[in-house]
Parts: structure tokens; C-alpha cells; sequence
């Protein structure tokens, strides 16, 4: 399909493959004696040699020592010519199909060369092992001002690049760090918050400069919003950008961490082999005198904590831990005041979950359970310096006001366990919020900066057996982010060829912009939907699905599950994914009861009274209900603005296997995450347009060389450029009207050529002085 249509819309269950039609406009003749590739679901690909052609069909006996029958159409030539080691940038690759791109990746990661670049993406496969030397301040140096390709692929490499553009332009830039869950993203984005903080730090001084508290935020927020999960021992529950102010000179000015939607169900609910927040585990491994004072003990013997049988993590002493979070937390600049009520209200809400419910003698009542849970509200109530009694009714009583009178209404046990952990999770969330806020207050906001450089560490899309509430914000938010990956990668590469009046025929990509309008749109998007049937009293999970399936029905993008009545499946740009409704209206509703923001408002710790700030009037009798969903949306809303008004770069982490060990490449695995990540589609759009431009003087500069007669000739500076170009021999580039456009590999060929002339020239002089002398 040619012609306009910046975005046109294909549906995503097109076969990929399309990458192999890319072979820089030669076509590959598949001979008898042939190397290539062919798909093998075992392990992606498997190389092999052409025995037979018989018609549309090879015979193929692959280096696994089988014979194989494929379609010439689904064969693809193996470059023997590739360094074994492969190429630092994907586009360097002769030929740019995934079985190449997999194969550069996988020998490059053989070598711990953990980073390859695919024109301006990075692509960092996590080592899952400490790399020495890799990021020490040795290596800071190396890549500080060095031209970007000049050195190996690097994570500094693109803080540099940033950097030096917000310098140099005074533009703000951003860098967008994703990947699944453990593939290295929160690494990732530390090792770019150093580099930052390296390049716009002060001359050492003693006390704290901004860029340490900058650095020393990322292990106070990890000690209370990661937790070990099944994919990742240290996984963040929360995203995170942060954004970086710099001063005029150059020199980190302030900063504004904002967080979005941490996972609360997990301070009350864990599965084996999971782990609740570190911070519960750090403080239950405090010197013996904090433990006697918030009265903890083994992590073993609390609710929230049994539930999982995991309590140590391999490699990490919580002890430790408990010390560097303190450390970490003064930094940030919280006192040791405002420390002691954060870790008694952690404390707190272990207590919290000890205590248990049983009938009471009034119908559908109940009491503490026994003299165990009468203990734990006992020092509950005294860690959060509010009134037992206060408390005991909080957890079991629900206060109704009709317009007649105020009934206290008795809750059953199962609904008092409910109210407990909800206010658990409240509790939680806002100790969270709190952290945040404070960390922002004490560095600091340099309102005047002009320029900043942004860090999104976010999390990464998300499909597991079951998927609830949180899965469909995750997916959402990477839905979000891919519009913004496309849009930037194909949008600005054909706006670019427009600007400069080069024909292109515009290829097609896949825009999802029809999922987000099935999810956001604004009335009628499954948010707008949930929301009505939260503000709906008589709404069920079940209408509410019956609600999406009728709305629906005809959408490309959802699908409703046949054997479910309920679940529903949307059709993501990496995926499909089947949601459970059973949680969403519950989860999707943010209110905090009012019985417990009365108890909590008159604590006498100022802190604890201080995370529940009376609520205005108008708002405070009426549970009015506020959506989690929208507010998220807007959430995401405004930091797609704020990344639009800045210079995008990308890292695409990927994780080599789910074992979470050093030196296993999964090729299946990793292929899937170079799909999910766009990252094929970019190498497939960068290597079937024009990769690389240079302006028609810097292109002379570089390569005038290689024709001193056209340099000579008094051309026009375009002129010039093309006569170079034929005189090389080189097809398929084009002129726009600054710059020079090659094909991709072009440029290393000119680059090779001009070698060979300098290497001449070189051997010439020194021959020249040899006779002289
Ligand atoms: P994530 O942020 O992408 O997952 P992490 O950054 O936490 O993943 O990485 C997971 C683990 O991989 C880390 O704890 C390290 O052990 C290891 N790792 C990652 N990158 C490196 C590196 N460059 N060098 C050495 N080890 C590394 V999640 O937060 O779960 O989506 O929600
Ligand atoms: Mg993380």
C-alpha cells in the first residue's frame, strides 16, 4: 500500500515476516548448497544447508542433524560472512531478518556483550550477573562527549546522548526504559540516574548535593514498593518516572519523582513463593531494640506475612538492608522522628493483620476472636496512637446515617476481615504517597528549569493465567507507551522524509489506536463503562460483563471468551490477553471508609493523623465514590504530555530466560519480547526506509575524499553529494533537500571505502617520509 495514510491501520494478526523482504533492495537467490534459516518452534530458528529444490519447496538438512521440508518463501540466507562475535547495531547486519537479529544477540550475549543498538534503540539483555567494570567510573569517563556508535553500546552511551542534547539544544529529553518483568528495567534506570548524576553532579562536597538524594530516592522507594515475585526477586510494584532539572549550567537543580498505582492488594495477600513488600521483612530483622519496641518478632508469625512460605531472599540480608534503608532515608532528608512513625505504622500493620474475627451474639456481628487478636489491636492501636476501642469498632462496625437517625450497623466476620485489610492497604498506600511526597519536598523543584531529562521506569506489559484490575492498567499503560514508541519511530521517520520531499512509500505499522479507544474513550471505553457500573449500586461483575460484551460485540480488539461467562479478552498490540471481571469494581473503587479516616485523622502521632487530612465537607458524610481507573488514565494522560514535549530515547530490556540465570539465551523467549517491544518493527521500518541522513556538507566532509575531483569541480554542494554517490556505485539513495538519505548498510560501505583511502594515504606519507629521511 502506497501513499498517505501517516498512520494506517493493519490488523495485528498479520504474520510478521514481512522483515524478510528487507535485504537492502538485492534480491537473495536461494540456491541448492545455500546457508539459511528456518523456523523451528523448539528454538525459533535453526540453521541448516539447501540439499534439493523441487518447485516452491527446499530440502533442508539443518546443522541439528535433521532433514526438513520448507517453503522457499519461508527460508531465509544465513550472512557466513557475519562476525561471530555479531555486529554492535543491528542495522549493520547484511541481513536484517529476526533469525539475524536473534543470532547477533544471542552470540553477542555469549560474550557478556549485554548491549546492542538498533539505530537508536538500545537493546540491553539482562546479564543476571554483576558485570565488573561495566559500569564503574572508569567507564563514565570513557563515554562522556564520545560520539554516539563511536563506542560499544552502552546505557551511558544514552544518558550522554541526552544529556548533550538537553545541553546543546536546551531541549528536555526522556528515556523510556521497558521490558517484562525482571528485565533489567530499575537497573537500568539507576545506571542512567548515576551517569546523569555523574555528568551534572557538583565537585564533591560533604552533606547531601541533590543528585545523591536523587540516587539515594531509588533505595528508599525500593524498600517499600518492590517485593520478590515469581518473575523478579526485587520487582517494583509501582511505576515510576523521574525527572531530572538541570540548571543553565549544566548541573542537576531539583527534581520530581511521581509514582503510579503501587499494587496494595499485596500488604494483605501474597501466594507462594512471593514475598509482601522488603520493608516488612527489613524491619522484622531490625537490631533487637527496635524490635522490642515495635514489638515484631519472626516474620513467621504474621498474617500478612505467613501466607507466603518465602521469607529470605538469596543473596540479601534484610539486617543489612534494614541499615542502608535508614542510611538511604536520612539522605533523602527524612528525620529520625519522621523515621520511627514510618516503620511503627509498618509495624502497625503487621499487627493489623494478626487480628482475627469470630461470631458475635448479635446476628451477622463480631468480636476479636481471642485473646491473640485482643493483643494485636491492643499494640495496633498503640503503634498508631489511636483508641483501642475506636479501633475495634472501625474494624467491626459500619456507621449509617439515613435522614431519620445514625444506625451503627454490626459486621459479620468475614466482612470485618474485609474492613481490616482494607484498612491495611489504605494505610499502606498513603505511607507510600508520603514517602514520595517527602522525597519531592526535600530535593526540591527548580520551578525555572528549562531543561530536563526524564527516566520512565515503568512496568512492563503483563499476561499471566489470571488477570485482574492490575494487569488491565499495566497493559494499558503499555499500550500508551507503544503509541508513543510508534508514533515516534514511524511518524517522525516519515515526517522527516516529507520535510525533506524524498519519495517514500509510506509503509504500513501497526497503530493501536483502536485499542486505547476500546479502553479510554470518553463515554463509552471499558473504564467509562466500570465506572458506571461502580457508581450503579445494583451492578455486579456479571452485568458489567454482560454491559462489555453488548457494547462490544463488533470491536476488532475484544473478544468474549467462549467458555467463560464473564471473562473478557483484549486483543493488545503484543497480544491477547483474558481478564477476570470478578475483582474490577472493587478494585477500581478508591475510597477510604469513612469510620477508618475518622479513627486515623484523631491519632495522636501528628504523622499518622497527618496521612488522613479531614476530608472537605462536602465530601466527607458521602462515600463518594472516585475511580482508580480514570484518575489513572489522567495519570497517564499528563505524562504522555510531558513526554511528547520532550526528545525521546528508548531502552528495550529483555530477559534471556525465566530461571533468572546468568548465560541461558531462550531463543523463543527472547524472540517473543523483540516482538512485544516493537523492536522488530523498528528494525523493519528503519532498513525499509532510510536510516541514515547526513546534510549535503557534513556528507562532503566525511566523504569528499573519496573523489577530490568533485570536491575540485565547484559543484553545488547537493550536486557534489550525488556525484560521490554514482561514482560509487551506490543505488537506491535519494536527495532531499538538506540532507543525503542512504539505505542501510550504505553507510558502512562508504565508510569502508574511505578507510581504504586513508589507510592509502597513510602508507603514501609514510613512505614520502621514509625516502626523505
Ligand atoms: P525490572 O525492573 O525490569 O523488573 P530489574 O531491573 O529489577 O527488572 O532486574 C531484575 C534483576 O536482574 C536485578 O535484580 C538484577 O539481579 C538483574 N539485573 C538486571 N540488570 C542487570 C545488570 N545490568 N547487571 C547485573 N544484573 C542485572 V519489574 O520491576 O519486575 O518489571 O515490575
Ligand atoms: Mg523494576
Amino acid at each position: 500500500r502506497s501513499g498517505h495514510p501517516l498512520m494506517a491501520s493493519i490488523d495485528r494478526r498479520t504474520p510478521f515476516l514481512s522483515l524478510g523482504d528487507c535485504h537492502f533492495g538485492t534480491t537473495i537467490n536461494i540456491i541448492v548448497g545455500s546457508h539459511v534459516w528456518i523456523e523451528d518452534s523448539a528454538v525459533s530458528w535453526t540453521d541448516g544447508r539447501v540439499t534439493k529444490i523441487t518447485g516452491p519447496e527446499a530440502e533442508i538438512q539443518t546443522t541439528n542433524g535433521k532433514t526438513v521440508i520448507e517453503k522457499l518463501s519461508k527460508i531465509y540466507p544465513k550472512d557466513m560472512e557475519a562476525p561471530p562475535g555479531g555486529v554492535d547495531d543491528m542495522t549493520k547486519l547484511s541481513y536484517l531478518h529476526e533469525p539475524g537479529v536473534l543470532q547477533n544477540l544471542s552470540a553477542r550475549y555469549e560474550l557478556n556483550e549485554i548491549y546492542t543498538y538498533t539505530g537508536n534503540i538500545l537493546i540491553a539483555v539482562n546479564p543476571f550477573q554483576r558485570l565488573p567494570h561495566l559500569y564503574d567510573i572508569h567507564m563514565m569517563e570513557q563515554y562522556k562527549g564520545a560520539p554516539f556508535g563511536e563506542l560499544s553500546p552502552h546505557v551511558f552511551a544514552v544518558a550522554d546522548v541526552a544529556y548533550r542534547a538537553m545541553i546543546n539544544e536546551g531541549k528536555s529529553n526522556s528515556i523510556l526504559v521497558s521490558g517484562e518483568s525482571g528485565a533489567g528495567k530499575t537497573e537500568t534506570t539507576k545506571m542512567l540516574m548515576r551517569y546523569l548524576a555523574y555528568m551534572g553532579g557538583r565537585a564533591a562536597t560533604e552533606g547531601r548535593t541533590v543528585e545523591q538524594q536523587v540516587l539515594e530516592s531509588n533505595p528508599v522507594l525500593e524498600a517499600f514498593g518492590n517485593a520478590k515475585t515469581v518473575r523478579n526477586n526485587n520487582s517494583s510494584r509501582f511505576g515510576k518516572f523521574v525527572e531530572i532539572q538541570f540548571d543553565n549550567k549544566g548541573r542537576i537543580s531539583g527534581a520530581a519523582i511521581r509514582t503510579y498505582l503501587l499494587e496494595r492488594s499485596r500488604v494483605c495477600q501474597v501466594s507462594d513463593p512471593e514475598r509482601n513488600y522488603h520493608c516488612f521483612y527489613l524491619l522484622c530483622a531490625a537490631p533487637p531494640e527496635e524490635i522490642e519496641k515495635y514489638k515484631l518478632g519472626n516474620p513467621r508469625s504474621f498474617h500478612y506475612l505467613n501466607q507466603s512460605n518465602c521469607y529470605e531472599l538469596a543473596g540479601v540480608s534484610d539486617a543489612k538492608e534494614y541499615l542502608a534503608t535508614r542510611r538511604a532515608m536520612e539522605i533523602v532528608g527524612i528525620s529520625a522522628q519522621e523515621q520511627d512513625a514510618i516503620f511503627r505504622v509498618v509495624a502497625a500493620i503487621l499487627h493489623l493483620g494478626n487480628i482475627n474475627f469470630a461470631k458475635g451474639q448479635e446476628i451477622d456481628s463480631s468480636v476479636l476472636k481471642d485473646e491473640k487478636s485482643k493483643f494485636h489491636l491492643k499494640i495496633t492501636a498503640e503503634l498508631l496512637m489511636c483508641d483501642p476501642q475506636a479501633l475495634e469498632d472501625a474494624l467491626c462496625k459500619r456507621v449509617m446515617i439515613t435522614p431519620e437517625e445514625v444506625i451503627r450497623r454490626p459486621l459479620d466476620p468475614v466482612a470485618a476481615s474485609g474492613s481490616r485489610d482494607a484498612l491495611a492497604k489504605t494505610v499502606y498506600s498513603r505511607l507510600f504517597d508520603w514517602l514520595v511526597d517527602k522525597i519531592n519536598s526535600s530535593i526540591g523543584q527548580d520551578v525555572k528549569s528549562k531543561s530536563l531529562i526524564g527516566v520512565l521506569d515503568i512496568y512492563g506489559f503483563e499476561s499471566f493465567i489470571t488477570n485482574s484490575f492490575e494487569q488491565f492498567c499495566i497493559n494499558f499503560t503499555n499500550e500508551k507507551l507503544q503509541q508513543h514508541f510508534n508514533q515516534h519511530v514511524f511518524k517522525m521517520e516519515q515526517e522527516e522524509y516529507t520535510k525533506e520531499e524524498i519519495d517514500w512509500s509510506y509503509i504500513e505499522f501497526v497503530d493501536n489506536q483502536d485499542v486505547l479507544d476500546l479502553i479510554e474513550k470518553k463515554p463509552g471505553g471499558i473504564i467509562a463503562l466500570l465506572d458506571e457500573a461502580c457508581m450503579f449500586p445494583k451492578s455486579t461483575y456479571e452485568t458489567f460483563s454482560q454491559k462489555l460484551y453488548q457494547t462490544f460485540k463488533t470491536h476488532k480488539r475484544f473478544v468474549k471468551p467462549k467458555l467463560s461467562p464473564t471473562d473478557f479478552t483484549i486483543c493488545h498490540y503484543a497480544g491477547e490477553v483474558q481478564y477476570q471481571s470478578e475483582q474490577f469494581l472493587d478494585k477500581n473503587k478508591d475510597y477510604v471508609v469513612a469510620e477508618h479516616q475518622e479513627l486515623l485523622s484523631a491519632s495522636k502521632c501528628p504523622f499518622v493523623s497527618g496521612l488522613f487530612p479531614p476530608l472537605p465537607e462536602e465530601t466527607s458524610k458521602s462515600s463518594k465514590f472516585s475511580s482508580i481507573g480514570a484518575r489513572f488514565k489522567l495519570q497517564l494522560q499528563s505524562l504522555m504530555e510531558i513526554l511528547n514535549s520532550t526528545e525521546p530515547h528508548y531502552i528495550r530490556c529483555v530477559k534471556p530466560n525465566n530461571l533468572l540465570k546468568p548465560a541461558i539465551f531462550e531463543n523463543v523467549n527472547v524472540m517473543q519480547q523483540l516482538r512485544c517491544g516493537g523492536v522488530l518493527e523498528a528494525i523493519r521500518i528503519s532498513c525499509a526506509g532510510y536510516p541514515t541522513r547526513r546534510t549535503f556538507y557534513e556528507f562532503l566532509h566525511r566523504f569528499g575524499i573519496l573523489a577530490p575531483e568533485v570536491l575540485e569541480g565547484n559543484y553545488d554542494e547537493k550536486v557534489a553529494c550525488g556525484k560521490i554517490l554514482e561514482k560509487k556505485g551506490l543505488k537506491g539513495w535519494q536527495m532531499g533537500k538538506t540532507k543525503v538519505f542512504l539505505r542501510a548498510g550504505q553507510m558502512a560501505e562508504l565508510d569502508a571505502r574511505r578507510a581504504e583511502v586513508l589507510g592509502n594515504a597513510a602508507k603514501t606519507i609514510q613512505r614520502q617520509i621514509r625516502t626523505h629521511i
